[in-house]
């Protein structure tokens, strides 16, 4: 799969992916990433990227042109392998789910918004849809597209180093993860589970269950409703 990124702060991305299983899938060919200056696609002097609103109000958009030709030119075709991720407050919510739904693209290029907004063309007329990663307001679109950029990478086939590390996790089942433990088996007095000292692997399936269900009522109820 291949990642564009479209941003005014090309760099903010050095950091995230060059760890971890982004910077992995990258080295192993499972996906591409591309991050692209918006400043390239500006025609003046000051490469401007932003105006004041129509109406009034506080602080600058992102202007239209440079958006429309920047993603015209990365995408001189555009197909239905091929989506435009507006990465905005107001977007539908981002969730595991969402995460396994991008999965059937070929590429994605992601719109990092800045200062107080996107003109609403780009959100009509140029992207295909707008997400948001959750309900508290960042300062631009940079850590939302890297977030999800993570979240599909580790989805893709070769991406993370078990096969089938990824068919049941948290949130896909409706549940938390179940608490976990590691040597040693008592540290400052605290021990771990008795029967997890065990092998009877039936009993820990069953405690594994039920101290699952009792983390997720517990911190989140919402999950269960
Ligand atoms: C809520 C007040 N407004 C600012 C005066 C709207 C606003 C504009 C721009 C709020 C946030 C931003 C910048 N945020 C994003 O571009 C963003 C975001 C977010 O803030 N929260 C969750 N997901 C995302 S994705 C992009």
């Amino acid at each position: 799969m291949k990642f564009h990124l479209l941003t005014i702060f090309p760099a903010f991305f050095d950091g995230p992916f060059q760890h971890g299983v982004v910077a992995r899938g990258a080295q192993f060919g499972s996906l591409e990433l591309k991050v692209h200056d918006l400043r390239k696609y500006t025609h003046d002097l000051h490469r401007t990227v932003d105006d004041r609103p129509f109406g009034g109000g506080e602080g600058m958009l992102l202007k239209p042109e440079p958006l429309f030709d920047a993603v015209e030119d990365i995408w001189p075709e555009r197909t239905p392998q091929r989506r435009v991720i507006l990465l905005s407050a107001s977007g539908r919510k981002f969730t595991q789910q969402v995460a396994r739904e991008l999965l059937q693209y070929e590429e994605l290029l992601f719109i990092c918004g800045r200062y107080e907004g996107v003109d609403e063309r780009v959100a009509e007329h140029l992207a295909d849809e707008e997400l948001s990663i959750g309900d508290y307001v960042l300062s631009g679109g940079e850590l939302a597209a890297a977030v999800i950029v993570d979240s599909v990478a580790r989805l893709l086939p070769g991406v993370v180093g078990n096969a089938d590390s990824t068919v049941n996790e948290s949130f896909e089942d409706g549940l938390l993860d179940c608490p976990q433990w590691t040597r040693p088996a008592e540290f400052r007095g605290w021990k771990v589970p008795e029967v997890l000292l065990g092998g009877n692997h039936a009993e820990i399936k069953k405690w594994r269950k039920q101290a699952a269900r009792e983390k997720t009522a517990r911190f989140r109820p919402d999950l269960l409703a």
